[in-house]
């Protein structure tokens, strides 16, 4: 499939996807998410996809929705409807990153600001250039935060944090990601696309199906208490026996004695 806004390849099982308007920091215009959602659906359906790489052409990861295009819309006379705007272009992506069995790595080879953060925060798991940073740059544009932020933020670094990046909109460092958990790891930026690749084909040389099931577990936790997160837990582990056994050169699966 051809993309405008998008340059997409699979090697080894991994397909990157990678946000192509380096001219704009890859900003989101309307084409831009649409296409996305279509590539992510495309690789979720994909049986030589086993794991997805987001990340950006050029120096930035993504710098958040295209202001260029808002602000001719707000010239143009047209009223700023944020709600809309998530409802139609962002909400469509997050939760097709979020249903997608198969592991998205968020490669943040540069900055992610605001929808942008968004995304890249909406990945299962974000490693960074040690040049990269990410800024809840909502407010700096008089805009709350959201595209997944305000679902995701507080869950990831708590309350506290939360209030600090959204509140102060500074830039949060690769180093500093990192401690609050925000991303698992830093690569130097001349490593930083041979580290991606190592760690993405680790991945994809996982038990697909577990992994799926391990990625419905950790999401379904953040919104159940004890007692159901046990049962659903249960039911994981009884869909997780046969599955882990589908995959032809998986070793076999012994009961414990
Ligand atoms: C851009 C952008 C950009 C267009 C840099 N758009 N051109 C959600 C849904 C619905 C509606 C509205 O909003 C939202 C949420 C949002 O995401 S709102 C947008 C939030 N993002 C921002 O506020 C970030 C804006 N950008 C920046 O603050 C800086 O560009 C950062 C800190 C990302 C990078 O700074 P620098 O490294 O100094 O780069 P730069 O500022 O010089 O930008 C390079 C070029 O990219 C420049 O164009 P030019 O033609 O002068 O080279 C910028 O105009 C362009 N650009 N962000 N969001």
């Amino acid at each position: 499939m051809d993309f405008e806004t998008l340059l997409v390849e699979t090697v080894n099982g991994v397909t990157t996807i990678s946000l192509n308007r380096p001219a704009v920091l890859n900003a989101f215009n309307q084409q831009m998410n649409r296409e996305l959602e279509q590539a992510l659906r495309s690789a979720e359906r994909d049986a030589s996809t086993r794991v997805v790489v987001l990340t950006g052409s050029g120096r930035a990861f993504c710098a958040g929705q295209d202001l260029g295009t808002r602000m001719a819309m707000l010239e143009a006379g047209a009223t700023p409807h944020l709600g809309e705007g998530l409802r139609r272009n962002y909400h469509p992506l997050l939760r097709r990153m979020r249903a997608m069995p198969k592991p998205i790595l968020g490669a943040l080879n540069g900055v992610a600001a605001g929808a942008g953060a968004g995304i890249a925060l909406a990945c299962d798991l974000r490693v960074m250039s040690e040049q990269a940073t990410l800024i809840q740059a909502f407010v700096r544009v008089g805009l709350v935060p959201d595209a997944g932020n305000f679902w995701n933020l507080p869950r990831m670094v708590g309350l506290g944090r939360a209030f600090e990046l959204s509140w102060l909109a500074e830039p949060l460092s690769a180093a500093e990601a990192v401690r609050l958990g925000l991303a698992v790891r830093t690569f130097p930026p001349d490593r930083f696309p041979i580290a991606v690749k190592e760690l993405a084909e680790r991945l994809a040389d996982g038990p697909p199906a577990l992994y799926g099931l391990i990625k419905r577990g950790l999401y379904r936790s953040s919104s159940l208490g004890l007692e159901p997160m046990l049962q659903y837990g249960a039911l994981l582990g009884d869909a997780a026996g046969p599955s882990a056994m589908r995959r032809p050169d998986a070793p076999a699966v012994r009961p414990a004695t």
